[in-house]
């Protein structure tokens, strides 16, 4: 049983040590990585019973990732290992400001290589929701071809399905992305895009028109994120404008916008309806919240909160550490 179902390749994650360009670096911490898997350690610190669907390396990369997230308590029972193709590997460079660099090593990876023949029906077995990002059919056209496949056999389902663009053009041409990306969307209810992905997915327009454009294609809600300005939600006709929590300092970007992803849906999970009531509201608070912790900190995911540590601060407590 599972609350939540995402797909897609986490890959071992290198952060140096000390700022500067990755060519000087010696030292280097690890950790793991991986939009999806991101949003499902969120999710499963919330609360909610999260499955992770992947492939990895049959290596010791592999096994720090399935552990990790195991650890964390999301199920990767369904996850598999592969003996001819390895684990990703990615590098993080920080030179000083809040958006760091960063260097894939995910070619020919065993994600990379999931067609839709591998594609299993136990995937969505009793399971509420599905969550995919568009980092999957940036991985190759077969992946793309298995996750739009799953996105399918999720509605047919009567799943509720949300989809981040999460653009990145380190993988792909851009016209490439614009075509795979657009023709997800109707196949989505949630569609969770950045400003800037939104302008580089039908340029530049207000904010209600990218409201009404994506709602347009297809997608019951359309959740666009505003960066430090916040964030808002189209939902039938309803737009709602949700205020960013202020930060002091922004240490790493990477990983805000699938905080905001769990938090989102954490808010999604348990209110259900966006097109009325207080759910939608209270979802964007919750993403902007988890969107704005993330930054705080140097890894994707490691400072999420636990339920009610969330709830804790969200409602304006203080933290009593002693
Ligand atoms: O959203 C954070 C991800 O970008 C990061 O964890 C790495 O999955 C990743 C990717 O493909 O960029």
């Amino acid at each position: 049983e599972a609350d939540i179902v995402t797909i897609g390749e986490s890959m071992v994650l290198m952060q140096t040590m000390s700022d500067g360009s990755l060519a000087y670096a010696p030292l280097f911490t690890r950790s793991i990585a991986g939009a999806e898997s991101n949003v499902a350690i969120g999710l499963s610190r919330l609360g909610f019973k999260t499955r992770w669907i992947s492939r990895l390396g049959a290596d010791p990369f592999g096994d720090a990732i399935m552990s990790t997230l195991a650890g964390e308590g999301v199920d990767v029972s369904l996850t598999t290992r592969d003996n001819a193709y390895p684990t990703a590997i990615y590098f993080k460079e920080f030179k000083g400001y809040g958006d760091p660099n960063v260097y894939y090593y995910r070619k020919g990876s065993a994600m990379s290589r999931l067609t839709p023949r591998d594609v299993e029906a136990s995937w969505l077995d009793n399971a509420k929701h599905l969550h995919v990002t568009g980092i999957t059919p940036a991985l190759g056209d077969e992946t793309g071809n298995a996750i739009r496949l799953v996105m399918g056999q999720a509605r047919e389902r009567g799943m509720t399905i949300s989809f981040d663009p999460n653009l990145r053009r380190k993988l792909w041409s851009e016209e490439q992305a614009r075509e795979t990306l657009l023709s997800m969307i109707p196949l989505c209810d949630i569609f969770m895009p950045g400003l800037e992905e939104a302008e580089f997915l039908v340029g530049e327009r207000s904010e209600s028109e990218y409201g009404a454009f994506f709602l347009g294609m297809g997608a019951k809600a359309v959740i666009l994120k505003l960066g430090e300005r916040g964030s808002i939600g189209f939902a039938g006709d309803r737009a709602i404008q949700a205020e960013p929590y202020p930060v002091s300092r922004i240490v790493d970007t990477v990983g805000a916008g699938d905080a905001f992803a769990a938090g989102f849906l954490s808010g999604f999970l348990e209110y259900g309806e966006l097109e009325q009531g207080d759910g939608l509201r209270k979802s964007l608070e919750r993403a902007n919240f988890m969107g704005s912790l993330a930054t705080q900190y140097k890894g994707d995911w490691e400072g999420l909160p636990k339920r009610d540590e969330l709830l804790r601060l969200l409602s304006g407590g203080r933290e009593v550490t002693r």
